[in-house]
């Protein structure tokens, strides 16, 4: 068995595992434990509990990995080696979702090469699993992307309707009014807006071809790590792109082929 191949399979138990344990905290009540970049930005028991337990399922099966994770960054899985994979982990992608009940939320579990610099990471394995529907999608690089046993390919062209879309909005209110002008510049080919409001469903979604595109500003590596693999592997196009102000905030793009290339123009004006 390959390399990615065994990343694959452990990634999709620990990601179901993991989920597991998010629906049970779910249906017992969820606190919020801190604030972190905003107010709006939450961060909950639950995505604490859960990313220990990753962390100590990767410790068991990986001790010599790299760990990033978004509750508790990075470092080793264990006590550190030599590994050349890191696992870029987000415990609860959609944590406000969660906290409110909205069944839209996903445990995100990616292992990555390349080293610690995430500018040369390369995706070899991803499982992206929202445990409110039962839904896990999985991707191994060149082994294409899947829902369960069934092969995801992104959309090749969007009806006459115009591309269904989704984006995303930062913590920061400040970042709102610029990324509600990108909306509309977007909807001059779009049907419709989408927001979800987890960036690896939405990514999921672009794989499974339930969307056309994905745009959103500010995504960390643990937002996007496993969907960007499940986009590429499903034939899709996944970029990541410095705006040119002064925000550190780059704009994540993925669409299928007929799409991509409007999408991005329109996004980066
Ligand atoms: C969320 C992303 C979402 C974005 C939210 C937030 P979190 O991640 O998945 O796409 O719009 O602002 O960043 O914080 O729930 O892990």
């Amino acid at each position: 068995m390959t390399l990615a191949a065994q990343l694959h399979d452990l990634a999709v138990d620990i990601a179901r595992e993991a989920g597991e344990l998010a629906r049970r905290r779910r249906t017992e009540g969820v606190a919020i434990a801190a604030t972190k970049s905003a107010l709006a930005d939450i961060v909950t028991d639950a995505d604490r509990e859960v990313e220990e337990m990753i962390r100590l399922r990767l410790g068991e099966e990986r001790p010599g990995d790299g760990f990033l994770g978004e509750e508790s960054g990075a470092a080793p899985v264990s006590h550190g080696g030599d590994s050349d994979v890191t696992w870029v982990i987000d415990p609860i992608d959609g944590t406000v979702n969660y906290a409110y009940g909205i069944p839209s939320y996903a445990v995100s579990v990616a292992a990555v090469a390349g080293g610690s610099d995430p500018e040369h990471w390369e995706a070899l394995a991803g499982a992206v699993f929202n445990p409110a529907s039962g839904e896990l999608f999985h991707a191994t690089r060149d082994g294409g992307a899947w829902l369960h046993d069934v092969r995801l390919t992104v959309t090749a062209e969007p009806a006459a309707a115009g591309a269904l879309l989704a984006t995303g909005f930062g913590y920061d209110p400040a970042t709102h009014a610029s990324d509600l002008a990108r909306v509309g510049r977007a909807m001059t080919i779009a049907r419709d807006i989408r927001r979800i409001g987890a960036a690896s469903l939405d990514l999921a979604f672009v794989a499974a071809g339930r969307l056309d595109g994905y745009f959103e500003r500010g995504l960390q590596p643990w937002d996007f790590a496993a969907g960007a693999l499940l986009v590429t592997e499903a034939g899709g196009r996944f970029s990541r792109v410095e705006m040119p102000d002064a925000a550190a905030r780059p704009l994540a793009v993925a669409a299928g082929p007929g799409v991509f290339e409007r999408l991005l123009s329109l996004t980066t004006e």
